[in-house]
């Protein structure tokens, strides 16, 4: 169970951060709505929200997932895959220290948030071009230290491996279906999303609700024959910029 989020406002200039997506410029006023809603959601499930000033030099900052990795017994703070990320998981160490024993992925290692999928004891992470094999790999060593295994897989295509696949509760992962035929998940309970719905595989599982981005009908429609507990949220602004629900937060 969670009880802590940590958040940060989007920057007015968050237009500017990195994305590959030609789903055109993104509103700030919009982003700053959307972003309360996310918010004001974490919090009306209990969570105790900690909302962290802009930082004005990173546009990419309020995706705070990407800073850092937390487990009940540690915290490891990342060492962001693109240049222009580095040095926004300062800030979020500061805070992390409250909270957890700090360890740290050290250069040559890269590594985003987003690349890893923890699922109880076992260790998802991706290498992808913001997460590499010495930043993978120093993360599996810290993790193995508290009983953690960690299995590496190739992020071919995509942002993050977590733009593929997501733990949503009730031993089920959510996945795109490029990993349909890829043995590597082993025997969760999957289910795939449509193509032309691939953004709506980043939801995220708080507590016992299940947060999905608004839009995506086939998806909804299974989550919900599933027996999911769902709330939408509209995520256009954030997907402008490649990010999506997981994101937004650091959630332990
Ligand atoms: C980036 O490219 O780094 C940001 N524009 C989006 C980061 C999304 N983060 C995530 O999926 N964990």
């Amino acid at each position: 169970m969670y009880s802590i989020a940590i958040t940060r406002r989007p920057c007015r200039n968050f237009a500017n951060g990195l994305t590959t997506s030609k789903l055109g410029k993104p509103d700030f006023n919009s982003m700053l709505n959307q972003h309360k809603t996310y918010v004001d959601t974490l919090k009306n499930l209990g969570l105790n929200v900690l909302e962290l000033d802009v930082l004005n030099d990173y546009p990419d900052a309020h995706f705070v997932e990407d800073t850092a990795v937390v487990v009940p017994e540690v915290a490891i703070i990342a060492r962001p895959g693109a240049a222009s990320r580095r040095g926004e998981e300062i800030s979020i160490e500061k805070e992390l220290v409250k909270y957890r024993e700090i360890q740290k992925i050290e250069e040559p290692g890269t590594l985003d948030g987003g690349d890893i999928l923890i699922v109880d004891k076992q260790v998802f992470i991706g290498l992808s071009d913001r997460t590499n094999q010495q930043g993978a790999q120093q993360l599996s060593d810290i993790l193995l230290k508290y009983g953690y295994e960690s299995k590496l897989i190739n992020v071919e295509d995509g942002l993050h491996l977590k733009s593929d696949v997501n733990y949503i509760g009730q031993t089920t992962l959510l996945l795109t279906k490029k990993y349909i035929e890829n043995p590597v998940f082993g025997n969760y309970k999957k289910i795939y999303v449509e193509n032309e719905e691939a953004y709506s595989v980043n939801s995220l599982l708080i507590n016992d609700k299940l947060i999905i981005p608004k839009g995506f009908a086939k998806t909804k429609l299974n989550l919900h024959q599933e027996g999911f507990n769902i709330i939408e949220i509209d995520m256009s602004e954030s997907q402008k910029m490649d990010g999506g629900l997981t994101c937004l937060s650091l959630r332990f």
